[in-house]
């Protein structure tokens, strides 16, 4: 069969690459999808976005419905699952289960791509599904590339970690990123080999080597030792293409009633005065961690904006002001109304940060947060909680974009971190000019990779030429 053919601009028939994204879960994964879906429409791929349902947040529902009515050259395609037994394996994390529940539909999927009209010239999916869907692609000789959704930092921890368990870790050599990690900062799931991730995460690392190529939201001069170190293995026979095509821009925004909240208070705040807070669509702090960072925040002396979560799936999460109040400490609204905002829900974190009075972020190194305060040259302190976030962590150190107090805990520690070093390390982040100018420089290099002739730029454009010859 033949690629659709429609006349160009200077009127030679071209193909049009009809490019299938398959996401898995989990705000983390979609939006790099979304993001992704408007570079490849940009480059002129036709998009069918395959939706596995049902979804497990609001927010992934709400995303992926604003996104297809914004252009017609986005096609939606539902996915259903088949039931899943939970009680059959080893984990209580909603997005992790998705996961697993998707991969074992995979066999359902097959006939879906082959039904499509015209005939797809590439599926791309997320990383966690490696191993369920390359197989799939292949029996339909489908070329197939994942987006892997974080660092490559941790690209080289999912290549390199089969072998690592294989051996029982005694030094853990990640390529590019550490002679020897400390095995304190891999993610948590990993200390168990029982647990459901881990299964997933050592066959998603084997499998991967048999991608067409890895599509990855991250750019040269963001991390160049590892990049290089992983493009340097192609040598190895069988090691599959890196293709770095971050930051990749926003696709469409959703605007909430959170939004309506926070922008007219942001516009009415001195520049760059406000310290933005924010641990993601999926992180909880305890209890006690959030009364810490409150007094924390409040004897910081600075401005902030804090995006409090208190449950991991968003359908859950809705907390009137008492019950924050309760939360943070009696009286903790009135005393810091006049300098700090707190809100629960979602935030346009993008706009956040591309707000003139916004001058820091607290992050907690979710991979697409990092990519955004890149672009956005915004100093980080980072705060890591959870999975690949202390990898990414260290990225932001070694780029310049920010601080990572690496004693801090994180998830599962006994310790929580105490108000005085949340105090100092807030302060210190937003009075320093040197931090401020540091991160500008990561914004400079972020844009000139994402504008035309940029590195990023020229790799979507053989990415898409690729798809347009197998197609
Ligand atoms: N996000 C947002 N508003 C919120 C919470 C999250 O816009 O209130 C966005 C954020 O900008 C990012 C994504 O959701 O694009 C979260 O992905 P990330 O990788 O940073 O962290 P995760 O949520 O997966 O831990
Ligand atoms: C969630 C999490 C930890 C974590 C990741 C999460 C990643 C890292 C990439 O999404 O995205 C990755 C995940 C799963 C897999 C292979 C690669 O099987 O809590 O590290």
């Amino acid at each position: 069969e033949r690629p659709t053919t429609i006349l160009s601009g200077s009127m030679a028939p071209a193909a049009v690459p009809h490019v299938a994204l398959l996401p898995s879960s989990g705000m983390g994964h979609l939006t790099p999808f979304l993001r992704l879906a408007a570079a490849l429409a940009s480059h002129g791929c036709v998009i069918t976005f395959i939706t596995p349902t049902p979804v497990v947040s609001a927010a992934e529902a709400r995303h992926v419905e604003a996104f297809i009515s914004s252009s017609p050259l986005f096609r939606r395609l539902e996915f259903p699952l088949l039931p899943f037994d939970v009680s059959s394996v080893v984990s209580d994390d909603p997005f992790f289960l998705q996961f697993e529940r998707i991969s074992r539909s995979a066999r359902h999927l097959g006939p879906v791509l082959s039904s499509v009209s015209p005939p797809l010239s590439a599926l791309i999916l997320d990383v966690t599904l490696t191993s369920s869907i390359l197989p799939i692609a292949a029996e339909i000789s489908l070329p197939a590339y994942i987006l892997f959704t974080s660092s490559a930092g941790m690209l080289s921890l999912c290549l390199s970690y089969p072998e690592i368990a294989a051996s029982g870790g005694v030094t853990i050599k990640i390529p590019g990123v550490a002679e020897d990690l400390a095995p304190s900062s891999l993610p948590q799931p990993l200390r168990d080999p029982r647990n459901l991730f881990t299964g997933q995460f050592i066959e998603n690392g084997r499998a991967m080597a048999r991608a067409d190529g890895i599509i990855i939201n991250t750019w040269e001069a963001l991390e160049p030792a590892t990049l290089a170190a992983l493009q340097g293995s192609k040598a190895v026979s069988g090691f599959p293409l890196v293709i770095p095509v971050g930051p990749l821009l926003a696709a469409s925004d959703i605007h909430t009633a959170a939004d309506d909240l926070v922008i007219p208070w942001l516009d009415a705040q001195p520049a760059s005065s406000v310290v933005f807070v924010s641990f993601g669509s999926r992180t909880a702090l305890s209890a006690e961690q959030l009364r810490e960072l409150a007094a924390g925040l409040e004897s910081s002396g600075c401005r902030f904006l804090w995006v409090l979560k208190t449950k991991k799936v968003d359908r859950e999460d809705q907390e009137g002001e008492k019950a924050v109040d309760e939360l943070l400490g009696e009286g903790f609204l009135q005393r810091v109304e006049w300098k700090g905002k707190v809100v629960s829900g979602w935030v346009d974190q993008r706009a956040v940060l591309d707000h003139p009075s916004v001058g820091g972020f607290v992050s907690h190194c979710g991979w697409n947060s990092v990519t955004e305060a890149a672009l956005g040259g915004m100093r980080v302190l980072a705060w890591p909680r959870h999975g690949d976030q202390r990898i990414n962590a260290m990225v932001v150190e070694k780029s310049g974009l920010g601080k990572w107090p690496s004693l801090w805990t994180w998830e599962g520690d006994d310790e929580i971190v105490r108000r005085e070093e949340i105090a100092g390390r807030v302060a210190e982040l937003m009075a320093s000019p040197a931090a401020a100018a540091a991160a500008a420089k990561v914004k400079e290099e972020a844009v000139r990779a994402a504008t035309a002739g940029g590195s990023s730029q020229r790799q979507l454009e053989d990415l898409v030429s690729r798809f347009t010859c197998s197609g």
